[in-house]
């Protein structure tokens, strides 16, 4: 019987290796697994997670990601279609609806649904939960360095204290930013009226010679020190807390913002199945704890707080007492006044 093999071919022995090569490429240098690409907010995934859905699943997952709504939104509307995996906060999922850019989820492939605490659920945004999963919850304010900011801050308007020139940073985030200083204003931060914007814009813009960067992954900069203060999302404050003991977090007496980030699949995404199963996977409970232990936002799995340790389940952090909580705003999407912001903000960078 004759063996059909490469030789057969009529190969010669360097041709043979290009042959080799080739497949080698075209089935992928790591023996063609599945690949799950996951894009979204930094120091959201943690290697942890990722390893554990790769080794039981036998797929790679590349993590990317993003530093704000907006950033996200203009790479699906510009095309991307590489990824299977994105987190949205609540009111760009029903930003994202009204684009078409969301699969509807197959709740048969993510059973682990029932984990969620029903208070996560069918909220304004994705009133049946068609699109996107609760993965975490969390606040805006003020992290900063209690060795270096004296007295502690109780207000947005230290951001504009000249004492803190190129000591601070700010969110690299149209809504979080504005949002802030409409509350100091006294305004809510989903204000539509176009003068209310406009004084949030100029104060902004009058802040500018202060600010010592925009940036979205504020942890990273109070962690090196570059900076004594950032506005800041709760996690990301508590995770430079637990490397520098001496920073604080505070939401200012002007109140602020609070969020859900969710899970969703793009429409567009690759590997609807796998995606699906990945979601499963993070709402384990044992694996969900590992999220919030990591990420330091709450968790929306209420199982998940057996595998926390006992400073995590309720951490003031995490869970602000009532009185702030009452001070809090979530923020909706503004349909056609969202130019506006966009707008407002865009001259507030180019300044
Ligand atoms: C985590 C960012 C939190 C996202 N680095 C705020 N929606």
């Amino acid at each position: 019987m004759k063996h059909f093999s490469v030789f057969s071919l009529g190969l010669k022995k360097h041709q043979m290796l290009f042959f080799i090569i080739g497949i080698a490429l075209i089935v992928g240098c790591d023996g063609g697994k599945e690949q799950l690409n996951v894009f979204t907010w930094s120091g959201y995934v943690s290697d942890d997670i990722r390893k554990g859905f790769e080794t039981e699943y036998g797929v790679n997952v590349i993590v990317d990601t993003y530093a704000n709504n907006e950033d996200l939104l203009a790479k699906l509307q510009a095309g991307a279609t590489g990824y299977d995996i994105i987190m949205p906060s609540d009111y760009m999922v029903s930003i994202m609806i009204k684009e078409n850019l969301l699969a509807e989820l197959n709740r048969d492939n993510i059973p682990n649904l029932q984990n969620i605490n029903s208070l996560f659920l069918n909220k304004y945004f994705d009133p049946n939960n068609t699109y996107s999963v609760p993965y975490t919850f969390g606040t805006a304010g003020i992290a900063y360095d209690s060795s270096v900011v004296n007295p502690a801050p109780d207000s947005w308007s230290v951001f504009w204290d000249e004492k803190y020139k190129n000591q601070f940073s700010m969110l690299d985030d149209q809504r979080e930013t504005l949002g802030a200083t409409l509350k100091l204003l006294g305004y809510s931060l989903n204000t539509n009226d176009p003068e209310e914007l406009e004084q949030a814009k100029n104060k902004l813009i009058a802040q500018r010679p202060l600010v010592k960067q925009y940036k979205s992954e504020a942890e990273e900069l109070l962690i090196a020190g570059d900076v004594a203060m950032a506005h800041c999302w709760s996690g990301d404050a508590f995770r430079a807390a637990d490397v520098r003991p001496s920073i604080r977090y505070v939401i200012p007496k002007e109140g602020s913002s609070q969020f859900i980030d969710t899970v969703c699949i793009p429409k567009s995404a690759p590997h609807k199945d796998l995606a699906e199963k990945f979601i499963n996977y993070l709402l384990r409970p044992e694996v969900n704890a590992k999220i919030t232990e990591f990420t330091k936002y709450g968790t929306c799995v209420p199982d998940a707080k057996n595998h926390l340790p006992k400073e995590l389940q309720k951490h003031e952090f995490i869970y602000p007492p009532a009185e702030i909580m009452e001070s809090l705003e979530w923020l909706i999407d503004q349909g056609d006044f969202t130019k506006q912001y966009s707008r407002a903000w865009d001259e507030v960078k180019a300044k």
